[in-house]
């Protein structure tokens, strides 16, 4: 065996007659100059090395491709360019196959189906997941699939972007086999036997026929999830091409939209989220700390935020302790977890086998001794600072030293709750959104005292849990609550001065909001941060601007949905603009004699990102936030700012 090297991330050794070349380009093996240029001359060795009968790719590590190299997007493209390298692949003299030993996205992907031959790793994850950036594949992507696995199916699985497992990919098409054993040793013997007159070349076939049913209806269900962006419609489109133009056609017609869409503003924030949120949860001088090991999570309440995040640890493979204050109410924590579980199984997210064994890692008592075998315990109980000092200190006097203690308070001051308890550095705050299981945002709080490790264990136990955890320092409502509150306010302040709830809502759905701020506080109920308002009414600083108008619909019973009127009417569920309403506004201006003016959309979303920039700015320039991204990723995970837009922080600095 001799070994060759074409460039820095490409290698090749060539043994009885095949030539494996290696990516080797870290982290993820993307398709940067450097692997594309190794790759040409890998080529060019193969194709006149006589001695070479074939050729297989293969990606260093456990990743095969990971995609174009999205740094490079926004640079002067650098020959040569992917698809020059995919066209000469697929064009190869000699039998070329692909060995997908890990992910295979993206140009990965377009490079596995250029090959004459595909296998794969049970474990490998196949996609084109360009849809996600904002972009649609643009090295034949959409011209080859559809021609290996047909229009209605390649729509699926490019308009959604998802990762498909091996063992689907094999039965959709896109791969030849996946090895049970060694996958190198696998795939030389294929194309040992493939000669080169029978070698299939995926560009060469014909997409086969279907009916226009099936095909309309994934485009029709692509369309649905798109939610107004771009790039899946543009996919779908290119998809469909691939069954009436020739591969030169729909490949100039790909490239010409891969281009316009790399180029737009829409790609420009996906591209910003995507970095953002491998940046998320990265605390500086925190690389060295190794986290705790935890296999038991103990949650004390299992009302619906400790039942959510009780199925979130489950999910995540971890033993749950649940914690009542009587074996009644265990008993009904209990059943509020199984039932989650249960409307999973019937929506098909998982299955009965997996709802077994989950329930089989779940206790849920009313003995508070247990909690000894967990190596957190997580309290969501009522949202008092009393009760949950209480219960801390008591948890002191249980758990032993080690056993980390989480918050998962959204208002309250947890360092005043670790101050209260014997051991402060053990204390973290683990704020969830509702429903637990379901949202992927989690603030991870690093208290005054929190202990390094203890941080280091929070994060780790976030992405076991499939959490974007952004740590937040502390201050009331931590990053997003706080971002939230001056959102609401200056929304307040715009109702007062002229605009209509009906009209900032409208503004904001336009901009790409799924609802408007009036009618998401309809939805939540008006009566918690009414409330919270009557609480704070003593401290208030009179100076300071305060709108009444929802006071005001408090004291009328308007709580929102579930009442049937808050912001808004809703005879027969359905949300109406209510006269009363209107007149409550009209009235509170007149008091503090304000002549309302008109405001256009673009002024209020205008106004509204302000509010919630400075905010923003205020939180870096505090340290509660450690970077403007992180703010980004709160308020698109947790408060619907769409994701299109890159977050506040980013749409300010475009605009
Ligand atoms: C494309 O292919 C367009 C083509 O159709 C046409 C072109 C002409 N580039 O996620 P991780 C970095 S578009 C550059 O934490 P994991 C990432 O920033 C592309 N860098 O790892 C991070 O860096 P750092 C289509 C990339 O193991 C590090 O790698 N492909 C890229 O949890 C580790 O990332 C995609 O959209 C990239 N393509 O997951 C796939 N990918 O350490 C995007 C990653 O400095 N990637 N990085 O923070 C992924 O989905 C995941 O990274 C993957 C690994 C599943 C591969």
């Amino acid at each position: 065996m001799s070994a060759l090297r074409f460039s820095d991330t490409i290698s090749a050794a060539l043994a009885d007659g095949i030539l494996v070349v290696t990516i080797d380009n870290a982290p993820v093996n993307a398709l940067s100059a450097d692997v594309r240029a190794g790759l040409m001359a890998a080529l060019d060795h193969a194709e006149k090395d006589g001695a070479v009968k074939g050729v297989v790719l293969t990606g260093a590590g456990s990743t095969f491709i990971g995609g174009a190299d999205i740094k490079e997007f926004g640079k002067l493209p650098v020959e040569p360019l992917l698809p020059d390298v995919i066209s000469r692949i697929e064009a190869f003299s000699k039998p070329i196959a692909a060995a997908i030993n890990g992910a295979a996205l993206g140009g990965g992907l377009e490079v596995a189906l250029a090959c004459h031959r595909r296998h794969a790793a049970p474990s490998a994850k196949l996609g084109l997941p360009e849809v996600k950036l904002g972009i649609v594949p643009g090295a034949g992507g959409t011209q080859r699939l559809p021609r290996l696995i047909g229009i209605a199916a390649a729509i699926d699985v490019v308009a959604s972007g998802r990762m498909v497992p091996a063992s689907e990919a094999l039965k959709l098409g896109i791969i030849d086999g996946v090895s049970g054993g060694a996958l190198l040793a696998d795939v030389i013997a294929d194309i040992k036997v493939a000669n080169a007159p029978s070698l299939r070349r995926t560009g060469h076939l014909s997409v086969r026929s279907e009916t226009a049913d099936a095909v309309d209806r994934a485009a029709a269900d692509a369309s649905r999830k798109a939610r107004g962006q771009r790039a899946p419609s543009e996919a779908v489109r290119l998809i469909r091409l691939a069954a009436t133009a020739s591969l030169a056609e729909g490949l100039a017609e790909e490239r010409r939209t891969f281009i316009e869409l790399r180029d737009s503003e829409e790609a420009a924030a996906l591209r910003h989220v995507f970095f953002a949120e491998r940046a998320a949860g990265k605390v500086e001088g925190l690389e060295a700390v190794a986290p705790r090991k935890i296999e038991t999570i103990g949650i004390v309440g299992t009302g619906l935020m400790g039942s959510g995040i009780a199925v979130s640890a489950l999910n995540g493979g971890f033993r749950v302790i649940g914690v009542e204050q009587s074996a009644e109410a265990a008993e009904k924590g209990r059943d509020r977890i199984v039932g989650l579980l249960d409307k999973a199984v019937q929506s098909g997210r998982l299955d009965a086998a997996g709802r077994e064994e989950r329930v089989g890692r779940l206790t849920v008592t009313a003995d508070m001794q247990q909690l000894t075998q967990a190596g957190i315990v997580i309290e969501a109980v009522f949202d008092d600072l009393i009760v949950k000092t209480e219960l801390f200190q008591r948890l002191d006097t249980i758990v032993p030293a080690e056993t980390i203690l989480a918050t998962n308070t959204s208002y309250l001051d947890p360092d005043a709750i670790a101050a209260a308890t014997k051991l402060p550095e053990r204390v973290v705050g683990l704020h969830f959104f509702s429903p637990a299981h379901i949202m992927r945002l989690l603030e991870v709080v690093n208290c005054k005292e929190t202990a390094p490790d203890v941080l280091a264990t929070a994060l780790a136990l976030a992405k076991r849990l499939g959490k974007l955890p952004i740590v937040s320092g502390v201050t009331e409502g931590f990053i997003g609550n706080s971002i939230f509150s001056a959102y609401r306010r200056e929304g307040e302040y715009m109702l007062e001065d002229g605009a209509s709830p009906q009209e900032i809502d409208a503004a904001l759905e336009a901009y790409g909001f799924a609802m408007g701020p009036f009618a998401v506080f309809d939805m939540a109920g008006l009566e918690i941060a009414w409330a919270r308002r009557k609480r704070q009414a003593a401290t208030r600083d009179p100076s300071e601007r305060y709108v009444v108008i929802a006071d005001r619909l408090c004291e009328a019973g308007r709580f929102g949905q579930k009442a049937g009127r808050g912001w808004y009417a809703y005879p027969d569920g359905k949300k109406t603009v209510d006269p009363e309403v209107t007149a409550v506004i009209e009235a509170a201006r007149a008091e503090k004699g304000i002549l309302p003016k008109k405001f256009t959309a673009e002024e209020i979303v205008a106004r509204l990102l302000k509010a919630m920039v400075d905010e923003g700015d205020t939180l870096l320039s505090r340290g509660i936030a450690a970077r403007a991204s992180d703010i980004d990723l709160v308020m698109i995970n947790g408060y619907g700012f769409p994701s299109s837009k890159g977050g506040p922080m980013f749409a300010a600095g475009r605009r």
